[in-house]
């Protein structure tokens, strides 16, 4: 039977072993709900680096540069990281690069994966059918928040195991973990994350309607794949 197994922060993904699996990066708030949003409304491609500096070398070619750090957009680069972004349309067929505080992190660190999808709750159910139809043990790795754990990206990897349950096979307690979190969660995520970390921090900054998107269920069909170092639509 397949295994499946829950990185819950990238400090720990080398004791989990990214190769030969279809790694899963989990990033709810918000990075990975951006990408998924942004290629369901057409965005051409998304690469994600890891520093500012390469983000602004990717814009002097003519990339639409996205850049957040600590919640905030960054100075002097296009777009922030809110899903609202993408959604009017005004960026189609645009080829957008991206730097986060910890999502684009955990897409750099899962390079040896065999392959790597995005996750979020806005594509859930297609990410739980490609998971579940193809043929590769799978790692779900939590972008979390500058190397800690934490509850929404949890709960989404819970929830994904849960959904998988007969599929495959896990034994680690970061499994356990993730499914149990989403056990008592799932009745009412909104208000199980309402004290969270994240969600408190991105209040603070006004930032309201965007949690409550990220949230929300299979709203896009889309499946963010990385080809040739590019997130695309499969
Ligand atoms: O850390 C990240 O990658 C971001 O998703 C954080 S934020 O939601 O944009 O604040």
């Amino acid at each position: 039977m397949k295994r499946i197994d829950v990185c819950l922060s990238p400090e720990m993904v080398h004791l989990h072993k990214a190769a030969g699996k279809v790694v899963v990066v989990i990033d709810i708030l918000r990075a990975t709900s951006c990408m998924t949003t942004a290629l369901a409304n057409g965005i051409e491609s998304i690469t994600a680096v890891a520093s500012l500096e390469e983000c602004k070398v990717f814009g002097e070619q003519g990339y639409v540069t996205a850049a957040e750090r600590d919640g905030k957009k960054v100075d002097g680069f296009d777009l922030g990281n809110s899903p609202f972004s993408y959604q009017d349309g005004s960026l189609k067929g645009k080829k957008v690069v991206v730097t986060t505080t910890n999502g684009t992190q955990a897409i750099v660190k899962s390079a040896d994966a065999k392959e790597i999808i995005v996750g979020s709750f806005l594509n859930f159910t297609t990410v739980v059918e490609y998971l579940r139809n193809q043929p590769n043990d799978v790692l779900m790795h939590c972008a979390g928040w500058k190397g800690k754990m934490n509850l929404e990206d949890t709960l989404f990897a819970g929830a994904v195991v849960d959904a998988l349950k007969g599929d495959f096979s896990h034994d680690e307690d970061s499994v356990l973990t993730a499914l149990n979190l989403f056990y008592t969660a799932k009745a009412d995520m909104m208000g199980f994350l309402l004290n969270s970390s994240h969600v408190r921090r991105l209040q603070g900054l006004g930032i309201i309607k965007d949690i409550e998107f990220c949230l929300t269920k299979d709203v896009y069909k889309v499946l963010p794949v990385m080809r040739d170092g590019k997130l695309v639509a499969a």
